[in-house]
């Protein structure tokens, strides 16, 4: 890469595999369903999740919306954590473009909404009231670091739901994320929901693209909202190459990139006038604030790092995201502290 960028594992760049793959991959008219490659990756996906077909996408944002669209309709309500990244991070797409309404709860440490809460918010059978059809859920949890949340609670959602008669959507951007640190296979991260969307350009490293799984039917009508949308996308199979790859040979060494982010907050705490939870670090996300007696502003110091090509975000008024990736290791982990420990300490 050109520049050390933690702002975000969607900054990542294609690796030289991917781009070979891409300029050689067989192609065709994917509305036609007629592209080899995107057909692969949509199988590939699928069979990787235990779901019966996949849908490839423009984006993470893309696919839950679809999903969304394709469970819930115009008046139906669903459950959401209120900083889920459905809820917060996608431009309100549910309530501007299909008309449902989120009904927001609050989350724990991990991204978990309480199971009461979860149960209390379920409308009854009332004229006056939405129609409660859809729980979303996501896994890493990113508001929360990236948490990666233990799989007895998504069994618990899908309990409260089967009871109810709900569906549930996991927003999966960072499943191999979760599922690498949970120690177990992404079908597992995914066995209680009825759809899922995970991202191809984050740390994996695909350049463009999102898959959506679920059952047949399900992804059958999802096709058909993807192209209300305008998201049929054609000879995508350039696109869906580094796909391939990315589900082939990036998902095991996502591994790599939590132990640079462990290495960065255990590097963080050794720096006076930042704090940072170490153990909330679990996979490749760390959030980290400046001690009240800083006289740095975050502005100031994002500002700084930038004159030496670190990029850093900022999340909140004290507060920093630094997110780990294939294009960051030990060498650009190493340089962001001690360039941020001059800045921060002068
Ligand atoms: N998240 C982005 C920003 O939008 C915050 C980032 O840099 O982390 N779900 C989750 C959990 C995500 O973190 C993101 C991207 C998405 C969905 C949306 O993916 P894209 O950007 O492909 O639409």
């Amino acid at each position: 890469m050109d520049k050390i960028d933690f702002r975000s594992d969607t900054v990542t760049w294609p690796t030289p595999a991917m781009r070979q793959a891409m300029a050689n991959a067989p192609v065709g008219d994917d509305v036609y369903g007629e592209d080899p490659t995107i057909n692969q990756l949509e199988e590939m996906a699928a069979a990787k999740l235990g779901k019966e077909a996949g849908l490839f996408v423009s984006s993470g944002t893309m696919g839950n919306l679809i999903s969304i669209l394709s469970h819930a309709t115009r008046g139906d309500e669903a459950i959401v954590g209120e900083d889920g990244h459905t809820y917060k991070w996608e431009a309100g797409g549910m309530a501007s473009l299909g008309g449902i309404v989120p009904h927001p709860l609050p989350t724990d440490e991990m991204g978990r909404m309480d199971l009461t809460a979860v149960t209390q918010a379920i409308r009854p059978d009332n004229p006056h009231l939405p129609h409660s059809r859809l729980i979303l859920v996501e896994n890493s949890y990113g508001e929360r670091g990236g948490y990666p949340i233990p799989l007895d609670y998504f069994a618990a959602i899908r309990a409260i739901a089967d009871q109810h008669g709900l569906a549930v959507h996991m927003d999966g951007a960072r499943l191999f994320n979760a599922a690498v640190a949970l120690g177990v296979d992404a079908s597992h991260v995914t066995q209680h929901v009825d759809s899922v969307s995970f991202c191809l350009s984050k740390g994996l490293c695909a350049p463009v693209g999102s898959l959506l799984c679920g059952s047949a039917d399900f992804i059958h009508k999802a096709r058909r909202v993807r192209k209300s949308l305008g998201g049929g996308m054609r000879q995508a199979g350039i696109l869906a190459a580094a796909g391939l790859i990315a589900l082939d040979e990036m998902v095991e060494r996502l591994a790599d990139d939590h132990a640079s982010a462990q290495r960065l907050a255990q590097g963080l705490a050794q720096i006076p006038g930042i704090v940072v939870d170490v153990t909330a670090v679990k996979t490749n996300i760390v959030f980290f604030s400046l001690a009240d007696d800083v006289p740095h502003s975050p502005k100031d110091i994002i500002h700084a790092l930038r004159q030496e090509n670190i990029y850093l975000g900022g999340s909140g008024p004290r507060r920093f995201r630094a997110v780990t990736h294939y294009w960051v290791r030990e060498a650009e982990v190493d340089k962001l502290l001690h360039t941020l420990h001059t800045i921060v300490t002068r």
